[in-house]
């Protein structure tokens, strides 16, 4: 399966409660996301594993990539279409030995180097960001938005980038405007009072901005 689309979605146990996960996930799947994934720092294995079998199918019958954050061996076990590790997670050699060649592998790059470290490495996307400090990744400061031209330019032209961090309704306009195609919403949408309709805005204000580009 292959990464296209502007819209990476998360389900965030951080924001979301494990039974509401599911719900989460339709609903993001509803609005539109292009990709999804399943973030659930801090929690039990088993529990994570759980929750992937079930949204699994749900991103199968939307035709939308189901990425696993943190754990390799939980997405070789659920099938799951990615996996995405951050800066200490190992290498992608460590992680391709686990999960094998055909699943999408991200990265997490919080600076030019890092992108372009990933891309060298075979990385089949990256992360890239915080832009903005963010409560969904405490103790990073935003790396702002001057470098996302550049890391578009050498890496967003061989693998896709996503921006992340602070990315909300409200600022993709700038974002975008910044350089940015791709990115990733978290708290926005999960904190939204209707999920699906906070994921549906954010797509068809992406799909607009990149029209008009
Ligand atoms: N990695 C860099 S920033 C971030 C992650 C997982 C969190 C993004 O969440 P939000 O709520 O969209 O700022
Ligand atoms: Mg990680």
């Amino acid at each position: 399966m292959k990464l296209t689309g502007q819209l990476y979605a998360i389900v965030d146990l951080g924001y979301v409660k494990p039974e509401s996960a599911v719900a989460a996930a339709t609903a993001l799947l509803a609005g539109g996301a292009d990709i999804l994934q399943l973030r659930a720092k801090g929690h039990a294995e088993r529990e994570i594993e759980e929750l992937a079998k079930r949204i699994l199918p749900l991103c199968r019958e939307a035709g939308v990539p189901f990425v696993v954050n943190d754990y390799p061996e939980i997405a070789a076990q659920v099938g799951s279409d990615g996996v995405h590790i951050g800066q200490d997670d190992g290498s992608l050699a460590a992680v391709r030995a686990i999960v094998g060649e055909q699943m999408i592998v991200g990265r997490s790059t919080h600076s030019p180097e890092q992108a372009k470290a990933a891309l060298e490495e075979g990385f089949d996307y990256i992360g890239f960001g915080p832009l903005f400090p963010t409560p969904t990744k405490l103790g990073r400061p935003g790396i702002g938005m001057e470098n996302i031209p550049s890391v578009q330019t050498e890496v967003g032209s061989k693998i896709p980038v996503f921006c992340i961090g602070g990315i909300k309704r409200a600022n993709l306009p700038e974002v975008l405007a910044a350089g940015a195609s791709n990115v990733v919403i978290v708290s926005d949408l999960l904190c939204a009072s209707e999920i699906a309709v906070a994921a549906n805005e954010a797509k068809h204000r992406l799909l607009a901005i990149e029209a008009a580009r």
